[in-house]
């Protein structure tokens, strides 16, 4: 097995003083802060020297697990990173955060993300994604208003918008068309924020971002299913993977790359939308077995068919043209697919290793229940 070179969750570190960086005094707002892309995008802007406030859910059990390691105890001197309790459906909320918090950039990165789960809470989806866009808009929008103060927007918009493509490779001109309530709603939030720049003039900017993904990825997402199961077998708590359609093409890209695209888009005088993605695309069943390889198993032996996971309308094929972001700003991918999957199964093997470590110590450990996607 080869080595990756990339760590998911680097140990917990004091941040450098922010004198001297670029980003010294300025103040970042992110909804959606302790998801996949709301880690690494703290971790980026903290590092260029930034004053980070994150909104939070409150939760019966803890969920920050992918940001304790950048985050400082409130009484530790030095911390750049502030945690907030707040919620995309809670509007007043999110007026008073932006009020207190007086941000220069605001990153709406929070949603119920996942596709086929949108099918089984299609309102719910739409209160945090389309619903929850335009409170916060109108938070920044009256807060500009009042204070005079310049706040620059970021969207996170997806290729899932594009739906049954009508184009391929996508860019930032082809017409969408949706098939999940989720990209409905993603839907609304992108013309929320083009009608709110060309309403009222303000920076808001959507990132069309293609999947990309992570050791840190949510555990019901296809390519984090897989190479989870794939530790699991290799050190033998599990035999089979059960997945749904192993055709759909998608573009994947490492979140690592793509956190730094959105606050590039962010630094440029005009706001403006872009196609955030590889420009190559390939089956989840070649995503298997690319996996399942590098772990020296057989994708054939261990991935089994289950109709459950197949949803009422497919998105059959992603594929990005990301020529704008690097003709406009210089941004092109630095993962491939194969050192995405690469960096995935070693981080997965190491939990497997750890989990069958305690289990083995007589350790009682949860099967993921009720995570089935
Ligand atoms: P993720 O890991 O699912 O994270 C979603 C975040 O949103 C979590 O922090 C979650 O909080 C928060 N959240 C959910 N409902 C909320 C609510 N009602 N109020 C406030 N926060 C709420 O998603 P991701 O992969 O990081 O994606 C980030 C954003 O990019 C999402 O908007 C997603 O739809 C979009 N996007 C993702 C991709 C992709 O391939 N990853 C591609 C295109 C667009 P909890 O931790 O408490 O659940
Ligand atoms: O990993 P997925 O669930 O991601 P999907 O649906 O493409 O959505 C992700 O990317 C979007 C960007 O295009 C984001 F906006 C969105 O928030 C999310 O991050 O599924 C990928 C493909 C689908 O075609 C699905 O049908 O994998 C297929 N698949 C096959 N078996 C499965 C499974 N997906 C999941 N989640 N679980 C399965 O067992």
């Amino acid at each position: 097995m080869k080595k990756s070179a990339a760590k998911s969750s680097p140990a917990k570190a004091k941040p450098a003083a922010a004198k001297n960086l670029p980003g010294k005094g300025r103040k970042a707002l992110i909804t959606g802060i302790t998801g996949q892309d709301g880690s690494y995008l703290a971790e980026f802007l903290i590092a260029k020297g930034y004053d980070v406030h994150g909104i939070i859910r409150r939760s019966s059990s803890f969920n920050t697990g992918r940001i304790d390691h950048i985050y400082l105890d409130p009484h530790v001197k030095g911390g750049r990173l502030k945690l907030h309790y707040g919620d995309l459906c809670d509007a007043n909320n999110l007026a008073k955060l932006v009020r207190e918090t007086q941000p220069d950039e605001v990153y709406n990165l929070g949603a119920q993300s996942h596709v086929r789960v949108s099918f089984d809470m299609p309102v719910y989806t739409a209160e945090t994604v389309a619903m929850g866009a335009l409170k916060l808009l109108e938070a920044v929008r009256v807060f500009q208003a009042e204070s005079g103060k310049q706040v620059r927007y970021y969207q996170a918009s997806s290729s899932e918008q594009y739906g049954k493509v009508l184009e391929v490779p996508q860019t930032e001109k082809t017409p969408f068309y949706p098939r999940s309530p989720y990209a409905c709603a993603k839907l609304m939030a992108h013309w929320a924020t083009v009608n709110y720049r060309e309403s009222y003039g303000m920076h808001a900017s959507c990132g069309i971002l293609f999947n990309h993904e992570s050791p840190r990825r949510g555990e019901t997402f296809v390519t984090r299913k897989i190479t989870r199961a794939v530790g699991r077998i290799k050190v033998g708590l599990q035999d089979k993977v059960f997945l749904g359609n192993l055709d759909s093409k998608r573009d994947w890209g490492f979140a690592g790359d793509y956190v730094k695209m959105m606050w590039m888009m962010l630094q440029q005088e005009k706001p403006d939308d872009y196609v955030v993605a590889t420009g190559r695309t390939i089956t989840v069943r070649e995503f298997a077995q690319m996996a399942f390889d590098y772990a020296g198993l057989s994708w054939k032996k261990h991935v089994a068919f289950d109709p459950r996971y197949l949803r009422p309308a497919e998105v059959d094929l992603l594929l990005g043209d990301p020529a704008k972001a690097k003709r406009k700003l210089g941004w092109k991918p630095e993962t491939s697919v194969e050192q995405l999957a690469a960096m995935m199964v070693e981080h997965d093997l190491e939990l497997a290793r750890r989990e069958k470590t305690l289990r083995d110590a007589g350790h009682s450990m949860p099967d993921f229940a009720g995570h089935d996607q």
